[in-house]
């Protein structure tokens, strides 16, 4: 155990398992890339390298998406009935569950995130998603629409056909299926193109999905560079739809590609900078313990699940109203301090590492910038140790709306404190953002907390709580936060495209 002034690291020896999936898997085949390129993925907790996976690039996403559209215009998975896709979807998830330690070890040595998280929250979750949408394949159907004349109208939702999936590293279960269900249950095809700090997981569930059932074509899983393979997927003009989750600068990106190219379907779901209003009626110690739930993602009372604010509704800027400020600060001061950073292997530990160098470096700069401009280090600051990239849980107090730290996304355990005085003053503050993922609140007035979540522009408002994600729950941004929901029914939509039919109701001239 290392003491480092504030919080602690653990650390605890454990092998890397042998890897067994690190090739592209298009059409159902593991294959080498076209090019025999491969790149290395990284152990956050060591720096040290994992395996080297196949690289991807435009030839292999143009084979995937050959395959994928193969598979959809044979009608392999669009015209199976939607009973028989749940079933297959049903079997799948079953098969996840089966795995779940494996999975959970995978997501640790890729991503740094916490064992324990993984196994009882990220994977069983991921299996749960799939339930959720197998449920609801077999109930997708149009309206009969109530026409001003003598025509019989309705609509029939059909898939929308080849899906694009451009996922990050900080989710690497979570984030394939709450991309890849949705679409499975909608009858579309798919290439997944995971994030480059995190390729193996996908590849597993790539093999689970084809033991399950899940015909040759239908989902495919491209690893490879943002730049390449990411790139030839948004502008592929095969490519019906983009689904892509990650920073506000690429889906930017993204949406210009798929403009120039085919005008595919664009959904973004995108970086944030979330505020939390803290109101004076609160109870300080449970508002504490939400703020550093917001930022270091941790819910040590039901089950650890931390994840150092790589979250992209990370609630990073805390806004205290004046009559509590001097209370909340000192209390979590003493909490963060107290706050266990290690090997996310260790079950003590709150905080793994930062997924790899460059948001490593990235959150220490932005540490450097708070600093510079005149902030308050209130705990935290510094990263620990010599190995790996882990970074103190770090709090400024005495930050101004126009500072870095108060209006950029960091992704990384950094919070910015502020104090407010009135409902208005918070709701402006809070506002005052180009981002519009997340909020949350925290009073026992009803009536404050209904005024306030209808004024804040974000997709999510947790009240009395933080993050209380729900597969039922439609989940998405606002403003440079992007557009189209994860999750719930609504993302089910985003793979179906509304065909209209009409027909005379009598006498058909025709
Ligand atoms: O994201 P990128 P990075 C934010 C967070 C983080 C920052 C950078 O602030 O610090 O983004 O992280 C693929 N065409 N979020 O660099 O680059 C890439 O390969 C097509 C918030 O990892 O956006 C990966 O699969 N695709 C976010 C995915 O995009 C491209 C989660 C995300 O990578 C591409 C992650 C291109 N030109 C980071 N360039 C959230 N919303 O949760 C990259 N990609």
């Amino acid at each position: 155990v290392e003491s480092n002034g504030s919080a602690e690291k653990h650390s605890v020896v454990y092998d890397v398992p042998e890897i067994k999936f690190t090739k592209l898997f298009i059409n159902g085949s593991f294959v080498d890339a076209v090019s025999g390129k491969t790149f290395e993925t990284i152990d956050p907790r060591t720096g040290e390298v994992i395996a080297k996976v196949a690289e991807g690039d435009k030839e292999d996403i143009d084979l995937a998406v050959k395959a994928a559209r193969n598979a959809f215009d044979h009608g392999k998975w669009s015209r199976m009935s939607g009973f028989e896709r749940g079933q297959i979807m049903m079997k799948f998830a079953d098969l996840v569950d089966k795995h779940t330690d494996e999975l959970a070890v995978l997501d640790a040595i890729d991503a740094g995130k916490l064992l324990s998280s993984g196994k009882m929250l990220d994977i069983p979750d991921s299996a749960n998603v799939l339930r959720y949408y197998a449920g609801a394949a077999d109930k997708i159907h149009g309206k009969t629409l109530k026409m001003s004349r003598e025509l019989f109208g309705y609509t029939l939702l059909e898939p929308v056909g080849v899906v694009g999936h451009i996922i990050p590293w900080n989710f690497p279960s979570g984030m394939f299926f709450s991309k890849v269900s949705p679409a499975l249950a909608a009858g579309c095809t798919m290439i997944v193109k995971p994030a480059e700090q995190t390729p193996l997981s996908a590849l597993y569930y790539a093999h689970l999905a084809k033991l399950a059932g899940i015909p040759d074509g239908v989902l495919n899983v491209v690893n490879g560079f943002g730049q390449k393979a990411g790139a030839a997927i948004s502008s592929h003009m095969d490519i019906d739809k983009i689904s892509f989750t990650g920073s506000t600068e690429v889906g930017r990106i993204v949406m210009k590609a798929a403009a120039e190219s085919n005008l595919k379907v664009v959904s973004l779901e995108l970086g944030g900078k979330s505020p939390v209003i803290i109101f004076d009626d609160a109870d300080v110690d449970t508002a504490v313990d939400l703020a550093l739930l917001g930022i270091l993602y941790n819910k040590a009372i039901t089950v650890s699940r931390t994840l150092n604010g790589e979250v992209c509704v990370a609630g990073s800027r805390v806004y205290v109203q004046e009559g509590i400020y001097d209370e909340f600060v000192k209390k979590i001061s003493v909490k963060a301090n107290n706050w266990v950073v290690g090997d996310p292997f260790d079950p003590r530990v709150q905080q793994g590492p930062q997924v790899d160098k460059n948001q490593f470096e990235k959150v220490l700069s932005y540490i450097e910038y708070g600093k510079r401009d005149g902030a308050t280090l209130l705990t935290g600051g510094k990263a620990i140790g010599e190995k790996g990239y882990y970074i103190q849980p770090t709090i400024f107090t005495d930050v101004t709306e126009n500072m870095s730290i108060v209006k950029d996304e960091i992704f990384g355990p950094v919070l910015a404190l502020m104090k407010f005085k009135t409902i208005e003053e918070a709701i402006e503050k809070a506002n005052n953002t180009k981002y519009g993922l997340a909020a949350g609140i925290v009073t026992k007035d009803l009536n404050v907390a209904n005024r306030v979540s209808r004024s804040i522009r974000a997709g999510t408002i947790w009240i009395n709580c933080y993050l209380e994600f729900d597969r039922d729950v439609p989940f998405g941004g606002y403003k440079m936060s992007g557009f189209g929901k994860d999750d719930g029914l609504d993302s089910l939509h985003k793979y179906l495209n509304v065909k209209s039919v009409v027909t005379p109701l009598y006498n058909s001239p025709w």
